[in-house]
């Protein structure tokens, strides 16, 4: 068969393309990470090829007796990396394996309480554009205004006061640990469920560098291509033998046909990897790395919200610090050869689209190896580049120096 350049250069070029961006740019968006080339083989395998529709030992189609061999063992790493009992390694994305946990315990109309995007919430928590506050009714908690951080008394009293069925919490853009076990204890008391999304710190989880939300929560779900870098999809997780039987079938037939086989061989390398010592270090690493980044960005004299991180990420106000809005500064640094998002920080004035804030995270960067010395490099060079932001000659000079650090690890594609 013939290779991809031979058939369509224009993909070919943009993939090329695409790996030297990769490799020539800091990339700081805390919700990417790189791919082990093992995991990227078993994701770019013939596993493509085939329909499994249904679950291992009861297919609709014949010929899966290796597609089972997969995604069982899909299942028993997933099950053992995080110690609970049942899982569902089909959905898509983060947003179906959401998706498909609502509808394993809720009916249209029921009512959820998440975390306010404007907060650090996420799409599918029950935002109004999205499946979740158009099906059900939504309402939401934020972070103290104050801490900066979720204040879980003034969860409880909203809790109290609107008796939600299923309480969501998780985050994309919260710095700080969560306490699961208090989430826990407010559901009880109205009789919600607890559905916990850890898409974000699936990793420092399975690493037992935050607290497990399966320990407490009905159910969980989490993508598998953030912290814990494996490639892009997502799963549910639950101890309930009733609520498991519900997402299977919440998963298929309710919201999707066949499964992505050769995304599941490649979550099971990566449910594999991360079992290993050397991801417990990796982990270590990228919460050291964004303590650093967020106290020199701090000691430079920006805001970062709640005054640093627990965990993979940092939020940083640039608008009180430079005048720059989020968006303007996503820009100013992507000219320099560094990757982040415009972030809303609480209580912004800015409309999102332009936001305060940019969110930073380590998982990235800390796959190419690098440490707490790199870390003070880029806290200086964003905070020289927001200073400088019409320097053409200071900026060029800036790029010059993020190539260098960018050669000094190498990504091995
Ligand atoms: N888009 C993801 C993030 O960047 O956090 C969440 O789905």
């Amino acid at each position: 068969m013939n290779n991809l350049k031979d058939v369509d250069i224009e993909v070919f070029t943009a993939i090329e393309e695409e790996k030297n961006r990769q490799k020539n740019h800091l990339e700081l968006i805390a919700s990417e990470n790189f791919v082990s080339k093992a995991v990227l083989e078993a994701q770019g395998s013939i596993m493509t090829n085939k329909y499994a529709e249904g679950y291992p030992g009861k297919r609709y189609y014949g010929g899966c007796e290796y597609i089972d061999v997969v995604e069982n063992l899909a299942k028993e790493r997933l099950k053992k990396l995080f110690n609970v009992n049942y899982v569902n390694v089909q959905p898509h994305s983060g947003s179906q394996a959401n998706m498909a946990a609502y509808r394993s315990v809720l009916n249209d109309g029921d009512k959820i309480l998440g975390m306010a995007l404007d907060h650090g919430g996420h799409l599918t928590h029950g935002y109004t554009l999205s499946f979740s506050g158009q099906d059900y009714i939504s309402y939401t908690y934020g972070v103290s205004k104050d801490t900066e951080m979720i204040d879980y008394d003034e969860v409880e009293r909203i809790a109290l006061e609107i008796k939600p069925n299923l309480i969501v919490a998780g985050a994309s853009a919260y710095p700080r640990m969560i306490d699961f076990k208090r989430f826990r204890e407010i559901a009880d008391k109205v009789g919600a469920y607890l559905m916990v999304d850890m898409a974000h710190i699936a990793g420092l989880v399975a690493t037992g560098l935050h607290q497990n939300p399966c320990e407490y929560a009905d159910i969980v779900t989490s993508t598998t291509h953030k912290t814990l870098r494996g490639p892009r999809g997502g799963i549910i997780m639950t101890n309930n033998e009733e609520i498991a039987k519900k997402i299977d079938k919440a998963v298929f037939p309710g919201i999707q046909g066949g499964p992505l086989m050769h995304v599941i061989s490649a979550k099971a390398v990566a449910f594999k990897e991360a079992l290993s010592p050397e991801f417990v270090t990796y982990q270590e690493q990228v919460i050291k790395n964004a303590k650093v980044l967020a106290n020199r960005l701090m000691e430079n004299g920006f805001h970062v919200i709640s005054n640093g991180t627990d965990n993979h990420l940092l939020l940083v106000d640039v608008k009180s610090k430079s005048g720059l809005t989020g968006k303007a500064v996503e820009n100013l640094l992507g000219t320099i050869n560094i990757t982040v998002n415009k972030n809303t920080i609480p209580n912004d004035q800015e409309k999102p689209f332009l936001a305060s804030g940019i969110r930073l995270g380590t998982p990235a960067l800390t796959t190419r190896g690098m440490k707490e010395e790199e870390m003070v490099e880029i806290a200086d060079i964003i905070t020289s580049a927001l200073i400088n932001h019409d320097n053409q000659e200071k900026l060029n000079l800036l790029k010059e120096e993020v190539i260098s650090l960018c050669n000094r690890f190498p990504l091995d594609y």
